[in-house]
């Protein structure tokens, strides 16, 4: 009989040579563990994510705006159903998962707990939001998971979708008024650092990192993710004719890399363990959401009941 050390070995075996691991195959218990963690806090950003651009579906201001803001956020929540039902595979239900998020122990990205106060920070969500989202889940369509995998490739196409609307959205303002423009500039203040945030803690401080780039789980650091993400926007902040908060943000020649200043890491590690800005707000109006669609469950499940019946039924 064989012993786990060589499970163990055959598994990783598989992961060097870039064979997906699937959901029938043996794994060991920290790698489940590590992918439901991971999977389902994805999950969980998605389907959080919707609120703070959902207060906005009522205000967009125009109804080209409010068909892409609806179609943005429709998304998000399909987002979550892959996620969730890539979790599932590990062997954990969705009732779980929905549970840890609600009473507070599952985490979810830290970037959801900061107030949506204007239009232009829907523009904001998306360039930055969506643009450091894409940035780790482009990644995350080689993670050795198979369902993993599958599910970030379309997510991915969707992301790209959600991170041009808002870069329309500021564009647009950008080339109208004086107060316009400020109002963006605002936006950009605000959402900057916190989008830094969203690669997590640095590499010297991420408890996950090496196991999880070992296993192939994660492809790329923390740390360059974030460069990646800082390379790819100044440019693009430029076009915008804005700045970027951070008066230490230099191209540096030697690194062929912006150089940028040091995130306020206790402020991710406040609105990590719940006391941000809006972490309360959050999850009250996800817990509210969740109990008032009780009905629609009960009657889909009570469908299926029906249909399953009729067609038991039908075949006596
Ligand atoms: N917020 O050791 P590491 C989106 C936690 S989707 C909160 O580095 P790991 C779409 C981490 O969980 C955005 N917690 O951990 C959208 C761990 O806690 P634990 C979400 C954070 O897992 C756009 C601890 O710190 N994307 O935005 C954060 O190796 C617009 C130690 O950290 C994903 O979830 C954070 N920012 O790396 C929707 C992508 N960072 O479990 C609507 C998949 C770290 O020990 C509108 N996830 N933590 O208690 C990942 O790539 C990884 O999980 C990382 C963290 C990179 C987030």
């Amino acid at each position: 009989m064989e012993n786990v050390n060589s499970f163990e070995e055959r598994f990783q075996q598989k992961i060097d040579n870039e064979e997906k691991i699937e959901a029938r195959d043996w794994m060991p218990e920290a790698y489940r563990k590590t992918l439901i963690r991971q999977i389902s806090q994805h999950a969980h950003s998605e389907i959080v994510g919707m609120l703070p651009e959902g207060n906005f579906i009522t205000r967009a201001p125009s109804l080209k705006r409010k068909l892409a803001l609806l179609a943005k956020v429709q998304d998000e929540a399909g987002h979550g159903l892959y996620l969730y039902s890539a979790t599932e595979t590990l062997g954990i239900s969705r009732d779980e998962l929905i549970d840890q998020l609600h009473s507070g122990k599952a985490k979810y990205s830290s970037i959801f707990n900061y107030p949506t106060l204007t239009w232009s920070d829907i523009g904001a969500i998306g360039w930055l939001v969506d643009g450091a989202a894409i940035m780790n889940q482009v990644a995350l369509c080689r993670t050795s998971y198979g369902p993993y995998a599958r599910a970030m490739v379309r997510i991915c196409k969707e992301e790209s979708f959600h991170q041009r609307q808002g870069y329309d959205i500021l564009l647009t303002m950008c080339n109208g008024t004086a107060e316009q423009k400020e109002m963006v500039q605002d936006s950009v203040n605000r959402w900057w650092w916190p989008s830094l945030m969203m690669f997590g803690p640095s590499d010297s401080d991420s408890p996950h990192s090496a196991q999880s780039l070992k296993w192939k789980v994660k492809r790329l650091s923390n740390d360059e993710l974030r460069q990646r993400f800082v390379d790819m926007t100044v440019p693009q902040a430029e076009i915008l004719g804005i700045t970027l908060p951070d008066p230490l943000l230099k191209y540096n020649e030697s690194r062929g890399h912006y150089d940028f200043g040091e995130i306020d890491w206790e402020e991710f590690r406040q609105v990590v363990s719940g006391n941000g800005p809006c972490n309360k707000e959050r999850l009250q109006a996800r817990v509210k959401a969740h109990e008032e669609g009780n009905w629609v469950r009960e009657a889909a499940s009570a469908y299926a009941e029906k249909m399953k019946s009729k067609s038991l039924a039908s075949v006596a």
